[in-house]
């Protein structure tokens, strides 16, 4: 009898010290998993683009990884025209409110994309012919929702993507119908509609030095017209084959020296063929599925997933000797499954450019990142 009582005890405590053992290692593990919002903290902001199963919260696992390791969301495609202004004299902002709600309740800032874009715009706007109705929607688009959420977004890219390649203007309904000043009087109204909120002009391949001498006359022209312009953002949609670390360097010297923020706005990092050279973001440029561009369906080798993650340290080393003059690092998505790259510039592909697989686990690339700041790299 009592053999079986100090039995059971024994047992009882064994089975408490057993759980307890489970559980401290099933909050170890969980906590062994750095964050990158924490390493990062006194550098910059890191932030991820969010879709909409996101900002709803209907995706589990993005759902716990983003506030523990993110402090800053862009919309993915929700704050654009066609989603937030369907119609002349609708707007539909239950997304966005969504956004800014949810960013609230998890202390994380908004990096709100995008006010004028000659993408995604709504059908009513591509059927305008003349110049007074383009006027009035640029107008009416800008102020409404740059008003609506002043102070409740941190920032916004108030211009997106009005450049070509060679530095030049990007033909488009607003350059047509409004002239070369459109990007100076879409920061007008911003600066009007939002005092409370940071102002930026967003692009990509904008380190490339001709289309860069653009951008910088472009932020010049802003300047001297007298209207406010906070920083510039670097999309960083790049190849881990073609890291151009020389021009991101002179480009982060150069933005800066124009006495704004310099950011890295949508990153991330292609890991697939690329058929016919295509660089950066335009997503009218698209080629045919053939299988040999999509080698990696049943996994990425460990050649790759190498490559990958050197890749991140070093243009995270970068970053971090420009700390100073950076304030954001934004990755194009939370996690490979949901990345643009999977469609572009090929539709149907398995890609793996973020820091987080498809089950939301972190990859190599994430510990290489995170060591640059535990080792002191
Ligand atoms: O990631 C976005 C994708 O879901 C959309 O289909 C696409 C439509 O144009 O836009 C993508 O995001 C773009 C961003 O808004 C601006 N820079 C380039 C990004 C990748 O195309």
């Amino acid at each position: 009898m009592q053999k079986s009582f100090i039995k059971g005890i024994v047992i009882a405590v064994g089975g408490f010290v057993f759980l307890n053992c489970s559980s401290v290692n099933k909050v170890k593990s969980k906590s062994d998993v750095p964050s990158l919002k924490e390493a990062f903290k006194s550098d910059f902001f890191i932030g991820t683009a969010l879709n909409t199963a996101q900002i709803e919260e209907k995706v589990p696992g993005a759902a716990v990884l983003v506030p523990k390791q993110f402090n800053a969301v862009t919309p993915e495609n929700i704050m654009k025209a066609e989603v937030i202004h369907p119609e002349w004299n609708r707007y539909n902002f239950e997304l966005s409110d969504k956004l800014v709600a949810y960013a609230k309740k998890n202390k994380i800032v908004v990096n709100a994309h995008t006010l004028i874009w000659h993408s995604q715009l709504p059908q009513f706007v591509r059927r305008i012919k003349d110049a007074d109705s383009v006027r009035m929607f640029f107008n009416e688009h800008i102020t409404t929702i740059a008003s609506r959420y002043d102070g409740q977004v941190y920032s916004w890219d108030v211009v997106n993507e009005a450049l070509n390649e060679d530095g030049t203007m990007r033909r488009s309904i607003f350059l047509d119908k409004l002239g070369d000043d459109f990007v100076v009087e879409a920061f007008r109204l911003a600066q009007k509609a939002a005092p409370n909120t940071k102002l930026y002009y967003n692009d990509y391949n904008i380190e490339q030095p001709k289309k860069r001498a653009g951008a910088i006359a472009l932020i010049k022209k802003i300047q001297a017209a007298g209207v406010r312009i906070d920083g510039v953002g670097i999309q960083g949609h790049w190849h881990i084959n073609h890291l151009p670390l020389k021009d991101i360097e002179e480009s982060i010297l150069e933005f800066s020296a124009l006495g704004i923020d310099v950011m890295f706005t949508e990153l991330d990092l292609s890991v697939l063929p690329n058929p016919r050279d295509i660089v950066g973001a335009d997503v009218n440029q698209r080629a045919a599925y053939e299988a040999k561009l999509n080698p990696y369906t049943a996994g990425l080798p460990d050649s790759v997933q190498t490559q990958l993650a050197k890749s991140y340290e070093d243009v995270f080393r970068l970053f971090l000797k420009h700390k100073d003059k950076i304030s954001r690092i934004t990755f194009w998505g939370v996690d490979d499954g949901q990345s643009w790259l999977n469609g572009f510039p090929v539709r149907g592909r398995t890609n793996y450019p973020l820091l987080f697989d498809k089950e939301f686990k972190p990859k190599p690339a994430f510990y290489s990142v995170i060591a640059l700041k535990s080792k002191g790299k």
